[in-house]
């Protein structure tokens, strides 16, 4: 089993390179802000709840996401590995997902961490904001504050894997094409260190 987590900023390339990565490695995805937005949608009383959260660009408490994470990974039990994506965002989401992956028998492979500046990031967000009807890529205001929840309580998570030699920062700037050759480069080198052990 190869996990992989996709890290970085919001609007850092996450989501839309997930969508290539699961095709060409067959991982399964799991992305908390899609779980999130679905149950939203589905106006459940878990989506209600997290509206208020997204809507604002703050994190929804970690209770709430590692608890869906659990039950994902429960419910794809013969995945041949995850892609996360969005997951974990806080030190204790990634305890907690290390727990959940060494009860299956297994760990994160690499976390893959995108860099790209603030003022592409907030150019990316504003406008996928004009056609995602997303309310929290359409304002600026909301937009600057998740930049803000990313560096004061997710780029710990990076520090927290750093600590396993796990992480590897690769630049997210340029083409789709030209990032996912970054990304796939070093899956690939890693996926061949694992067959050869
Ligand atoms: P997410 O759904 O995870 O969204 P995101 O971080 O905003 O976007 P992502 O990074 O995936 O977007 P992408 O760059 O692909 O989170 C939304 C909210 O959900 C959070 O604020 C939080 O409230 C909540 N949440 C989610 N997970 C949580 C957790 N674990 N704990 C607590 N709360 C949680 O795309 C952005 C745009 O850039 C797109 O329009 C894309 O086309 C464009 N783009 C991508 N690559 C590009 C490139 N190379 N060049 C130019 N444009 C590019």
């Amino acid at each position: 089993m190869f996990n992989i987590i996709l890290f970085g900023a919001p609007g850092s390339g996450k989501g839309t390179q997930s969508i290539t990565l699961v095709s060409a490695y067959g991982l399964k995805h799991i992305s908390t802000g899609d779980l999130l937005r679905s149950e939203i949608s589905a106006k459940t009383p878990l989506g209600l709840e997290a509206k208020n959260f997204l809507d604002k660009g703050i994190l929804v408490p970690d209770e709430v996401v590692i608890g869906m994470i659990s039950s994902a990974l429960e419910e794809n039990p013969d995945a041949p590995g995850f892609l996360f994506d969005g997951f974990p965002r806080t030190p204790a989401q990634a305890e907690a997902l290390d727990k959940l992956l060494k009860l299956k028998q297994t760990g994160i492979g690499v976390v893959l961490a995108l860099d790209v500046s603030e003022e592409e990031l907030v150019k990316r967000l504003l406008k996928r904001g004009l056609t995602s009807g997303r309310s929290d890529d359409s304002n600026e205001g909301v937009i600057r504050d998740r930049l803000k929840v990313y560096n004061n309580q997710t780029a710990a998570v990076a520090t927290h894997y750093a600590k396993f030699d796990k992480v590897v920062k690769l630049d997210g700037e340029g083409t789709e094409e030209e990032v996912f050759a970054r990304l796939t480069k070093e899956i690939d080198k890693r996926l061949k260190n694992q067959n050869k052990d």
